[in-house]
């Protein structure tokens, strides 16, 4: 076949190094920048033949998120704009590691197995964040996708969860909302205006809000952004990319694990402040007080927020719909504590990884999903959407009811459903606020974090750690687990666990307790735990 001489032809341009062997990860693969050019080819390649089987676009997003500007990686984006299927990810690992001259076998094993009929027309959708590799990596994408005959369209430098969007509308035929920039902007930020009406007596203070765009798309974004706002939000911009690193001493990721302010961001006491990451799917809150103590409010804060809004509307709206949030492990043990004793919602765990957060969400009318770090959203099924809007069409409807429907349908539409979305989160959050005339101190107040600590331990091959139940038990190496739990015991209030990620080269340890002092202890001996037992390299960890 002609495509196949083409896909012989086009890879040699984009050569697997021979032996080099990469796993897909948390959120795709991920890696230097220097040993990605054949995955992103591959990739091109099996999202092609994604496209034809589901007779869909495919997305095919080129960034490494929170990762330094020297690596990148690549995530993959089904139809309706979620995570690409388990059994693709599959596909993508064999497609990857096999050597040259096996690659045209294992594209026809993927072919035969799905029985894809290779006269099917493929569409696929490709975006890049600003890593320098990122322009070089996305032509070897495209090129991929030309090489087995496929369409694409470059949308360039898009955030992770832009792209997202872009994928659904398409697959969507528009029904939700336009594939283009102008498209998403307009949808949220009309959304956005619809439910700042329902704040009253909000102050010029009150709507600024200090972003730190962590160097990255995220802070392009927002400028682009800014003029759909028509003023009811005004954001002032710190590492914006024109002078700092993506991520360097900033961003999401840096604020929640180090628990400090990031660098290059003037904080005034008790201003309202938040944080993107390197391809905004992930956003966090802080503030300075009077005495200078910084205040994180992460990705259980802002789930805590939201489900709390969320059910207030429907009580008053009259709808009986359940809702639930999903969380981590990672979940502050007062977030959880909170949400079942207190708001009396349901609460799921499931393991690290928005696609599996987006799989346990879907199974409820209104599933609120966050991990800790700040990367969620919010799902509404399809019922509970015609629930919603046939309340808001209702024009007998007395007044409370009817303000609490359009508020639903306004948030509906100010949530990007697809994905984590650090710009749109933002928004739902800023106008929550707004609308309950709440201080991010008052925010925060909800319920005290119980004090926590991550940490990183560097091993020979973190493969060694397997984890159970939802990532809270280790069930190798041998002795790992009982080493942690006598461990746990010395302290109060303690939890702790071990996990390998999927992003980093490194194992991630987590430790609260009921001071910092115990949290940074404990987590300091599990580390040491981690490295006696599952291979650690270079020198002890440190406390
Ligand atoms: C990705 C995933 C997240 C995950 C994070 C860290 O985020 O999308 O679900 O929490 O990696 O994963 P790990 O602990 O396995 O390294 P991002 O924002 O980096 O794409």
């Amino acid at each position: 076949m002609a495509e196949f001489q083409e896909v012989s032809k086009q890879s040699g341009v984009h050569p697997k190094p021979a032996g080099l062997v990469l796993q897909y990860g948390t959120a795709g693969f991920r890696t230097n920048a220097e040993q990605l050019g054949h995955i992103m080819f591959r990739m091109g390649l099996l999202a092609t033949l994604r496209s034809k089987t589901t007779k869909a676009t495919i997305g095919v997003m080129v960034t490494a998120s929170h990762n330094p500007e020297e690596d990148n990686g690549v995530k993959l984006v089904d139809p309706m704009g979620e995570m690409v299927t388990p059994t693709w990810e599959v596909y993508a690992t064999q497609l990857a590691n096999a050597e040259q001259e096996d690659l045209l076998a294992a594209l026809k094993d993927i072919i035969e197995k799905e029985s894809i009929n290779m006269s099917q027309e493929a569409n696929v959708f490709v975006g890049k964040d600003t890593r320098s590799s990122s322009a070089r990596l996305s032509q070897a994408v495209l090129d991929g996708v030309s090489a087995l005959g496929g369409q694409s369209k470059d949308y360039g430098l898009v955030t992770t969860p832009q792209l997202h969007y872009m994928v659904c509308c398409q697959n969507t035929q528009g029904k939700y909302g336009e594939a283009t920039a102008e498209g998403y902007y307009k949808k949220l930020c009309q959304a956005f205006i619809q439910l700042s009406k329902n704040a009253s007596n909000c102050t010029d203070d009150q709507k600024h809000l200090s972003v730190d765009g962590a160097n990255g798309i995220g802070a392009l974004k927002v400028r682009e952004m800014e003029s759909h706002l028509k003023k009811e939000l005004h954001i002032t911009l710190f590492n914006d990319g024109s002078e700092g690193k993506l991520n360097h001493q900033c961003g999401a990721d840096f604020v929640k694990v180090q628990q400090k302010p990031p660098a290059g961001m003037k904080i005034n006491p008790g201003e309202r402040c938040c944080s993107y990451d390197g391809d905004a799917d992930r956003i966090v809150y802080y503030y300075s007080d009077s005495e200078g103590i910084f205040h994180l409010l992460d990705g259980d804060k802002v789930a805590t927020l939201i489900s709390t809004f969320l059910k207030e509307l429907l009580t008053q709206a009259g709808l009986d719909l359940k809702i639930a949030v999903v969380q981590t492990a990672y979940a502050n043990g007062s977030s959880t504590n909170y949400l079942e004793n207190t708001m009396k919602v349901i609460v799921r765990c499931t393991k690290t990884g928005v696609k599996h957060l987006h799989h346990a969400a879907q199974e409820f009318d209104i599933g609120v999903y966050f991990e800790a770090n700040g990367h969620g959203t919010v799902l509404f099924s399809k019922a509970a959407e015609e629930k919603v809007q046939q309340l808001a069409e209702n024009s007998s409807l007395i007044d409370e009811k009817k303000r609490a429907a359009l508020l639903l349908q306004n948030t509906i539409n100010v949530i990007n459903q697809t994905v984590g979305d650090a710009i749109s989160d933002m928004l739902l959050i800023e106008a929550i606020l707004a609308i309950k005339g709440m201080t991010i101190q008052q925010w925060d107040a909800i319920y005290t974090d119980l004090p926590n600590r991550q940490l990183k331990v560097k091993v020979s091959d973190r493969r060694v750690i397997d984890t159970t139940d939802a990532e809270r038990r280790a069930v190798s190496p041998a002795g790992l687990q009982e080493a942690i739990d006598s461990l746990v015991k010395k302290y109060r209030q303690a939890r702790s666990f071990v996990r390998p990620s999927g992003t980093e080269d490194v194992v991630r340890v987590y430790a609260e307790a009921e001071t910092q002092d115990s949290a940074d202890d404990l987590a300091h001996e599990v580390s040491l735990a981690v490295y006696h037992l599952a291979g650690g390299v270079g020198s002890e960890p440190k406390p």
